[in-house]
């Protein structure tokens, strides 16, 4: 037989010969079938009765008795034929003869457990002969509890059911971590995704199966989209019903495909601790997100018998994962290739007018936000942030240019459409970012042709490098890791031409609106400024903001309705991890469930849920799961009795008809006082403060609600679908001012 290397040299045949290599393939061939077989020599007739220029060499590649004929000629063949590939490579080709050392994604050491660990066999008795012990006995519902408490789990949100009950009996009372129970499953997810959000921990989701595991596809989606990681686990019908049709079967392996990063059924108890350290692995490395597991209801009840490879329980080694190289692992960070971060800094070092466009990416590690504060101050060069990466740089620092897309700063739109280099952070150059695409950066475009600039995309997936803005110099890595190397290389230039200039349009084209007048409704404007005023004096950094989708958020989705944010235009963003806000999908209803998450994650904190009242009811039942546990939610309401965001679209494009965006709501007051929440209401400027005070200063550990009736307003600027970014609609009042 080949070995192993043998056959890939095979594999690399040409599917044509030459003439004369084919001639020689005859000869191979006919010698070979001599020495097998009689049934392989008449196949071998079969072939060499017809022209031999037609043999297909690939019959050495797909022969059954491959190897057996190979006779020393054949595989003289094979070596002069890589022989031949190796110096066609160094004379005609122009590919490298001996090519360049892969960049370190490629080099990453093998896996290793590097856990610390009370479990390493000195610690646990158990741990026998590389085997644990300590699992014999235990059912898949208690294997689950105790693999819980090995991955440090606090946390988990979730939902019982028939499919799942081994399991929640086995956690019953647990020591181990807090449970949540919310009003839907979708809150599950989202309550987890807010956790994720501000703790960096995954968020841990445990629901039945069918429906229960269905409802949780929204937030799976959400996590995915914005990269934050979370492990959804789901009961199944026994493994012998699978495929039956049974009661509450769903195939959730094939449903939550596209939504999650991985996912997979664990068919067997003995399986069940590997693939939960698989799950964590997964969804905490690379760019996070959600993974599932589908947990048969046999498994989860039978009792494990035999012990098991100690390496499968233990959090942080996972044998049979296959080492992703575009994925490095968590604690294995790795930052881009070194050559291309030197070049990279030359090309900043260079720069006439730079501009940092900072994503969510920054933010994987608590240095990313300081290491870009450098960058920034070292280098004085301007920020601006995507949505998701909003916290990642101080907005009260002079070089912020806030939030840049469709309804960003206009001076962010503005400045990036001017900038010669463009150095992109962890951000994904999402549609609602780039405006049109063949738009975006026209003179850092120009500057690459010119080869003095251009845009630096540094970013840890691979798919999202050259997927919609080509990138002069991409950086394929850990994003904080890379930059802690670039920013020594950064030199103290003089730039305050530029920057002068970008503050000169942060003057000239501020967020504004006309101010609400005797008798008519507070602006929603109005309540974010007075509410980020009170912040400030209280500290910004014990705040922490959820919304929910609409023109209290600030996105517009690619079906063409737009949301904006009044949240993200009229707050200044000072911490990390302080905006959880669903980006990349958009989904209404986030805000008080992932607001409750975040709560629980982070109880010291204010978390006020900035909400719509269209995007509140979709989940306003939450408001009880709030009550229950006693999770100090303060929800600020922005009434405006209509899908706002949507309306602005009827009103621009479809003529003002308002199909189906007007909201008959209910009271909401008497609605949230039933759910154990004070309910405050707001409907003048007049009152406002007073109303913002008591709603800030109510007890921190339980939940209320301020309505603040307002108007319905447009937000500005907007860069409209299919334009540039500095063809953005600027607000009425400041439309006669050029750029
Ligand atoms: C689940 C879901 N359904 C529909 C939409 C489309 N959509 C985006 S914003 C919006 C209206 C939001 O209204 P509201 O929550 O009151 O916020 P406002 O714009 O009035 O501030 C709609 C219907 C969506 N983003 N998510
Ligand atoms: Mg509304």
């Amino acid at each position: 037989m080949l070995g192993r290397p043998s056959r890939s040299l095979a594999r690399a045949l040409p599917a044509r010969p030459s003439a004369s290599s084919a001639l020689l393939s005859t000869a191979v061939v006919q010698k070979r079938f001599r020495s097998t077989d009689r049934k392989s020599s008449e196949k071998a007739k079969l072939h060499t009765s017809s022209s031999t220029q037609q043999l297909p060499p690939a019959f050495v590649e797909y022969s059954p008795h491959r190897g057996k004929g190979m006779t020393v000629e054949g595989k003289q063949r094979v070596r002069e034929h890589v022989r031949r590939i190796q110096s066609s490579a160094s004379t005609n080709s122009p590919a490298a003869a001996v090519r360049p050392a892969p960049a370190a994604h490629f080099q990453q050491p093998p896996n290793q457990n590097t856990a610390a660990s009370p479990y390493a066999a000195e610690a646990n008795p158990n741990i026998r002969d590389g085997y644990d012990h300590s699992f014999v006995g235990l059912s898949g519902g208690q294997i689950f509890h105790e693999m819980m408490l090995r991955h440090d789990v606090k946390q988990v949100f979730g939902y019982p059911g028939g499919a799942i009950l081994p399991v929640f009996d086995a956690i019953h009372n647990s020591p181990h971590f807090d449970f949540v129970l919310p009003r839907h499953e979708q809150g599950a997810g989202h309550m987890a995704e807010g956790y994720a959000r501000v703790t960096g921990k995954p968020g841990v989701v445990l629901v039945t199966s069918g429906p229960g595991a269905t409802n949780v596809i929204t937030p799976m989606q959400d996590a995915l989209s914005d990269g934050i990681p979370m492990v959804v686990f789901c009961g199944q019908v026994a493994t012998s019903l699978v495929g039956s049709d049974a009661f509450q079967e769903a195939d959730v392996v094939g449903i939550s495909r596209s939504c999650t990063k991985w996912n997979v059924m664990v068919k067997d108890i003995a399986e069940l601790p590997r693939r939960i350290n698989e799950a964590f692995k997964i969804a905490t490395s690379g760019r996070p997100g959600p993974v599932l597991v589908d947990l048969p209801k046999d498994v989860t009840a039978a009792i494990l018998r035999t012990p098991i490879p100690a390496k499968a329980v233990t959090p942080g080694a996972t044998p049979g994962l296959p080492q992703n190289p575009l994925h490095p692992t968590v604690g294995n960070k790795q930052p881009g290739d070194a050559s291309l971060i030197t070049k990279a800094a030359d090309m900043i070092n260079r720069a006439k007018r730079p501009i940092i466009y900072a994503g969510n990416g920054v933010m994987a590690d608590p240095e990313g936000p300081e290491l870009l504060k450098k960058l920034a101050d070292i280098g004085g060069i301007p920020v601006t942030t995507t949505l998701q990466g909003l916290g990642a740089f101080d907005e009260r620092d002079e070089k912020s240019l806030h939030m840049i897309g469709m309804h960003g700063a206009a001076y962010a739109n503005y400045a990036i459409q001017e900038a010669d280099v463009v150095i992109a952070l962890g951000a994904r150059f999402d549609d609602r970012v780039t405006g049109k695409v063949d738009t975006f950066a026209p003179a850092a475009r120009q500057a690459a042709l010119e080869g003095t600039g251009g845009i630096i995309h540094f970013e840890i997936q691979a798919k999202n490098v050259n997927k919609i803005i080509e990138a002069q110099l991409p950086v394929l890595g850990d994003v904080v890791a890379s930059l802690a190397e670039l920013v020594p290389q950064i030199k103290n230039v003089d730039r305050s031409a530029w920057l002068n200039r970008c503050k000169a349009n942060k003057e000239k084209y501020p967020f504004t609106f006309s101010p609400s007048q005797e008798g008519q409704r507070l602006k929603p404007q109005e309540v974010m400024k007075e509410l980020n005023a009170q912040a400030e004096v209280i500290g910004k950094e014990k705040f922490i903001l959820s919304t929910g989708v609409g023109q209290h958020q600030a996105s517009i989705r690619g079906d063409g309705t737009a949301a904006v944010m009044w949240a993200c235009q009229y707050w200044r963003h000072a911490a990390p991890r302080s905006f959880v806000s669903s980006g990349g999908l958009g989904t209404m209803g986030f805000g008080v469930p992932s607001g409750i998450g975040a709560k629980v994650g982070a109880p010291e904190k204010y978390v006020i849920n900035i909400d719509g009242d269209a995007s509140f009811s979709m989940t306003a039942m939450e408001l009880q799961t709030a009550n229950q546990y006693s999770i100090g939610l303060k929800t600020l309401l922005l009434n405006n009795e209509f899908q706002g965001m949507v309306e602005q679209w009827q009103d621009l494009f479809y003529e003002e008809r308002y199909s189906h965006t007007r909201m008959h709501n209910p009271d909401f007051q008497q609605l949230a006082e039933a759910m154990g929440t004070k309910a405050i209401k707001c409907t003048t400027m007049e009152e406002l403060p007073a109303k913002m005070k008591e709603f800030l200063e109510y007890p921190n550990d339980r939940p209320v609600l301020l309505e603040c009736m307002v108007s319905s307003e447009h937000v500005y600027p907007m860069v409209p679908a299919g334009k540039a970014l500095h063809e953005q609609i600027l607000h009425p009042l400041l439309r006669n001012k050029t750029a």
